[in-house]
């Protein structure tokens, strides 16, 4: 068991009850009807009731006795009904990839070993777009990633890796349908003629499991892929007729190639990259110029709202930009709007473009892989996380709707092109993710793509289930520590809302709150916080408007995001800003070091390898959280000069380190308690 399977790992049931009920119950597959994501639906059946009950399970053309017959029916797109009838089981989808996605559940159900009394299942999908975005690069390297290099071979194509399908079978198998496979700060390379034919194969196997292929495009692709012909195009400007031939050309071309494509992802006018803006125009004109050419294949158009003004205030700068050109684009442009203002930070508020864009498609952009969130070395499990971005209510229309649910799954403004979109975490290295319990975020953030209204609770029992088994120990274990564990990871990097503390090169997952100084906050030897009060709020409904405008009434998890406050301001717990900030990173990293003790209780449950693997990570993890925790501590004993003010945590300096650490007073060793105390009152 090396965690290759991820969560599609069909073991021999192992009660000898349940095997022999399932026996009898399931001896053969039928497929009918002859697309090929059914025979893919077939082959799945096949393969996962083999291994699972511990003999073939074939794929035949004999209705009859213990048939586990999948197919379409007359259901809506992409649902599908799970039946048990005297003799047989009926998967139906109400289209092909409806039939797979019934197809998968119900070896779930098997996985988990559940009566087949339960299988009588219909199921549908709350939000009509599910997509990855890879932030892979042409040279292989992954964007921020922590999971070794892409899994596409791009030089390779057409060429196909084996992977590639054991990749499409696992995000299909949560409803995933559409994958962006290369990075938002797109090289125009990808749009080579030469290229494209590679891609038309990577999308051959994609299609064959409900997946569409689509590319992230650099807007000045006419530029850069036209400059060495005798007439080259020289601006990228969306009205200009040139520009508008050169993609239409290049849109035909793609179609040819791959005639389910699914259309463009585009970050433009954002960090250095090309875009409407540099000739005058707005963003909505970018999109739409795309969008009106792609329409008529049934492709879309997807355009990401993350954009910032350097080193002004991020947090109001893209619903500036954004907001006022709400209605403007077309029916197939689609918004991409990161969950908050900033960047994927622990903690942020709901991004106010939320209820800000009613007349427009979007699309709630999550961060899977854990940029921020503590690479591959610290678990997060985000999915807790993702339940309160979901369900947060924008308070801009009737009651207290429409909450971000209810947005990208179309509820809200009766829309079609909407949805959700994750930055995905998924490379070449063996466990797919880097560590062997990163891949509970992809698996969560597919779920609640699916449906937003499980909860994170469901959602994690379910993975550990199909991820480890049923060991019961192993299970609630586990599942406390995850569902802790972003909590946790906030406590010991950045309470209270301050976010964006670390390193800002490289590997966003070090400590480094100096360099990220005045730009995520403004820490002095009074006091700490970013004061957004003038502006910021007023991008919100009343409600939340005067929740977060005020000290006193805004939730101490965004205290310093909306405020600068003294560090003798008392929150809501009674403790002082400062206080809070001590003991919350050590009450952090105490947690952490309860998760390794926890998982070292499991040894023996697990099999070795995954269980010596998780050990290792959370021996890392303890180092991270306890660099972070010493570094931060540091920092702002440095400016407050206040040492603990209550006799929780007792705080002692090392001088040869210029650090603040400590721990409870009690489990200090007695030569640095009474060496380098400094205070405990
Ligand atoms: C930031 C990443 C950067 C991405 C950017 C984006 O650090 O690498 O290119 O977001 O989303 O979080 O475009």
């Amino acid at each position: 068991e090396d965690g290759y399977d991820l969560w599609l790992r069909y073991r021999l049931v192992a009660n000898p009850d349940d095997l022999a009920r399932y026996r009898t119950a399931f001896t053969h597959i039928v497929v009918s009807g002859n697309h090929a994501v059914l025979r893919s639906a077939g082959a799945e059946l096949s393969r996962g009731l083999s291994a699972l009950l511990g003999r073939s399970v074939p794929v035949t053309n004999q209705l009859g006795k213990g048939a586990v017959v999948v197919g379409v029916g007359d259901l809506a797109a992409e649902s599908f009904t799970i039946k048990r009838r005297a003799d047989r089981v009926e998967i139906t989808g109400g289209d092909e990839r409806g039939a797979l996605y019934g197809a998968f559940r119900f070896l779930q159900h098997l996985q988990r070993h559940r009566p087949l009394s339960g299988l009588d299942i219909a199921d549908r999908p709350a939000s009509p777009l599910r997509m990855l975005n890879h932030w892979d690069n042409l040279n292989g390297s992954i964007e921020r990633g922590y999971a070794g290099k892409s899994i596409f071979a791009w030089d390779e194509l057409p060429g196909l890796r084996e992977r590639y399908v054991d990749y499409a079978r696992t995000i299909a198998s949560v409803g995933v349908n559409n994958t962006v496979v290369n990075n938002v700060n797109a090289s125009a390379d990808f749009l080579r003629s030469e290229r494209l034919t590679g891609l038309a194969a990577l999308a051959g196997v994609l299609r064959q499991w409900g997946l569409r292929l689509w590319l992230s495009a650099n807007y000045a692709a006419p530029i850069t892929l036209t400059a060495d012909r005798p007439s080259p195009v020289t601006v990228a400007d969306p009205f200009d007729p040139g520009v508008q031939k050169w993609w239409q050309d290049k849109i035909d071309e793609i179609y040819r190639l791959i005639p389910d494509f699914g259309g463009f992802l585009v970050k433009a006018n954002s960090e250095g990259q090309p875009g409407p803006l540099d000739y005058g125009r707005t963003h909505a004109d970018g999109a739409n110029m795309l969008a009106d050419r792609l329409a008529p294949y049934g492709g879309r158009l997807v355009w990401r709202s993350f954009v910032h003004g350097g080193f002004s205030d991020w947090a109001q700068y893209e619903y500036n930009v954004f907001h006022p050109l709400d209605g403007q684009f077309h029916e197939n442009a689609v918004v991409q709007t990161k969950n908050g203002p900033i960047d994927f930070q622990v903690r942020e508020p709901v991004n106010p473009l939320f209820g800000g864009l009613p007349r427009t498609n979007q699309l709630v952009e999550l961060e899977i892989t854990q940029e921020y969130t503590g690479h591959s070395t610290q678990l997060c499990y985000l999915v807790p996380e993702w339940k309160t971005i979901l369900g947060f209510p924008t308070y801009q229309g009737p009651g207290t709707g429409p909450t971000v649910a209810d947005i990208v799954t179309g509820t809200a403004y009766q829309q079609h092109n909407v949805g959700m979109a994750g930055v995905v975490n998924l490379g070449d290295d063996r466990n797919w993710t880097g560590y062997q319990l990163g891949a509970a975020n992809t698996h969560g953030f597919a779920r609640l793509a699916w449906n937003p209204r499980l909860s994170a609770d469901e959602i994690v029992t379910e993975w550990i289930e199909l991820t480890f088994g049923l060991d019961q120990q192993v299970g609630s274990v586990l599942k406390a520590i995850m569902l802790q564990s972003w909590e946790t990871y906030e406590s010991y990097t950045s309470p209270l809302g301050m976010g964006y503390l670390t390193y800002p090169l490289g590997a966003h997952f070090r400590p480094d709150p100096n360099s990220t100084h005045n730009l995520s906050h403004y820490t002095t030897s009074e006091g700490t916080g970013f004061d957004r009060t003038a502006v910021f709020p007023q991008l919100y409904a009343d409600h939340w408007r005067d929740v977060y405008a005020s000290p006193d009434n805004c939730p101490d998890e965004l205290l310093l995001f909306m405020h600068w406050v003294p560090y003798t301001h008392r929150l809501k717990s009674g403790k002082t800003v400062i206080q809070h900030i001590y003991d919350s990173h050590f009450a952090g990293y105490e947690r952490v070091l309860e998760f390794r003790r926890a998982w070292g209780r499991l040894a023996g449950r697990v099999d070795q390898a995954r269980y010596a693997d998780i050990a290792a990570t959370f021996d890392a993890h303890v180092v991270e959280a306890e660099r972070w925790r010493d570094t931060i501590v540091s920092y702002f004993y440095g400016f407050s000069r206040i040492l603990s003010t209550g006799a929780e945590w007792l705080q002692v300096e090392y001088p040869n380190r210029g650090l603040l650490i400590g721990g409870r007073a009690n489990d200090l060793p007695l030569d640095i308690t009474n060496a380098f105390r400094t205070s405990q009152t």
